[in-house]
């Protein structure tokens, strides 16, 4: 595990919020990767501009679209596809060294007339959702880290629900839709998503053994997402053993859609008890080794689906309705800082990245990480995302890997070791087209 130290975004978020910075004064999502989790926000496309932007990128490490991935968003009409809102996300991720959650390829809702309204048989659905799985799964293949393949599969007493999927199909449409997916994008982790499933209970359980039976399938599940959509001071107590049953059956766990929410008006003691709410959510992700990350469900009170939905409640996220942070923020963000093992202090580092040279289709580059602490680098690492389709085709004087638009960079054993005060250069090549601006979100990191 290594620590992100310096991102030059951290600086603009603060610079933007009203509320001073939190105790550990880093981007939520550095003190997440620090953890070895990331911190996720659902996002609405057609928001990504302005202060909204600028938080979603730098405070949180990856992002879902909250609607724009759904069946009924792609595929209005049949055979008529609209990537706008997907596409904008993703690149968004993109831009800003992000993950991506992909939400969701089979859910009961949200689906298109024409599929809703039509009459089709079980082979000709089998079909359809495999074909709709092979075609959005595979344009966003290898640019997704985690796909929601199958949504919301039971009812609250943890049967099968009966979707217009189960109608037809029964059980089987979920080993095929993971399948369809895997085949479809080989590298996304594939995850089973549902509600109401945080702590122990019949519907968990129905969920636990729903798993089982797949697993025993061989078929390709990778993750369990709960979604956390809870009640200010009702965080289930056994959802961390709960996390941690479905881990021990040999998946990923992710608390995918988290908000807590109130009767309005929220007060001071409300928002204090959901700062204490969110902080235990992101307790339990930590203490279970498997659990990957936590998203929230839309991180400003602007964006948020529960007033909508339940007349007289709302204040469910960590933003509120200008953007500024809330109690429930800083919970997160003491969650995510080690107690009793605080980062050592004097380590520190910052990163430069020069194109040195540049040609029609390619480029140099020259990395530079300096040590800005009072101690030694033990090894180091730079992150950035490319946001204009570079690639990097050779690299010396580090391991560099690139997946997607972001890039890792890892000190060698000869260069592992910077002395206070002092630097270490890598150089790579890269491919460009159209054009080559700098990197965003350029970090760096020590420690091996
Ligand atoms: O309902 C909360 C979430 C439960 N789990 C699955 C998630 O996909 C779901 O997300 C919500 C979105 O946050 C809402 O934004 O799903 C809702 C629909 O079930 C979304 O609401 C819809 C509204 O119903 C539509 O009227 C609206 O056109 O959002 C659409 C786009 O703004």
């Amino acid at each position: 595990m290594f620590r992100r130290l310096s991102a030059s975004v951290a600086l603009l978020a603060a610079a933007l919020t009203a509320t001073p910075a939190s105790a550990a004064d880093a981007p939520l999502r550095d003190l997440a990767a620090a953890r070895g989790v990331y911190l996720g926000t659902a996002v609405t496309a057609s928001r990504l501009t302005g202060g909204y932007a600028q938080i979603a990128g730098a405070e949180f490490g990856s992002v879902t679209p909250g609607n724009e991935m759904k069946w009924s968003s792609v595929e209005p009409t049949r055979g008529t596809y609209d990537w706008s809102g997907a596409d904008r996300v993703v690149a968004f991720a993109e831009a800003n060294g992000q993950e991506v959650r992909g939400h969701t390829l089979v859910w009961h809702s949200q689906l298109p007339s024409w599929l809703t309204g039509g009459s089709f048989t079980a082979d000709e659905l089998r079909r359809i959702m495999t074909d709709h799985i092979a075609v959005e799964a595979g344009r966003y293949k290898g640019r997704i880290d985690h796909w929601d393949v199958v949504n919301e599969p039971l009812n609250d007493d943890g049967t099968l629900r009966q979707s217009l999927w189960a109608k037809a199909l029964g059980e089987s449409y979920i080993a095929d839709a993971f399948r369809a997916a895997r085949a479809a994008d080989p590298a996304a982790k594939l995850y089973l998503n549902d509600y109401s499933t945080d702590g122990i209970g019949a519907k968990s359980d129905g969920m636990y053994a729903l798993v089982e039976r797949l697993l025993a399938q061989g078929v390709p599940i990778d993750g369990v997402g709960f979604q956390a959509h809870l009640v200010l001071g009702q965080v289930p107590v056994t959802l961390e053993p709960n996390l941690r049953r479905f881990a021990d059956l040999g998946v990923d766990v992710a608390i995918t859609e988290l908000d807590i929410r109130m009767q309005l008006p929220a007060t001071e003691a409300k928002l204090d008890r959901q700062k204490a709410d969110y902080a235990s959510v992101l307790r339990a992700c930590l203490a279970v080794t498997r659990c990957a990350g936590v998203t929230v469900w839309g991180f400003t009170d602007a964006d948020s689906w529960i007033p909508d939905f339940f007349p007289g409640e709302g204040a469910a996220t960590p933003y509120d309705e200008n953007l500024a942070r809330k109690p429930a923020y800083d919970g997160i963000a003491e969650a995510l800082t080690p107690v009793g093992n605080p980062p050592p202090t004097g380590t520190a580092c910052a990163v430069t990245y020069t194109v040195q040279s540049q040609w029609n289709t390619g480029f140099t580059a020259q990395v530079t990480v300096r040590n800005t602490g009072t101690t030694a680098l033990d090894g180091w690492r730079t992150e950035w995302g490319y946001g204009s389709g570079q690639r990097v085709t050779q690299a010396w004087n580090a391991t560099v890997t690139q997946t997607a638009a972001r890039v890792t960079a890892a000190s060698l054993s000869y260069n592992a070791s910077v002395p206070p005060g002092g630097s270490v250069s890598f150089g790579l090549n890269g491919t460009w087209s159209g054009t080559n601006p700098p990197p965003t979100g350029l970090s760096c990191a020590t420690g091996s």
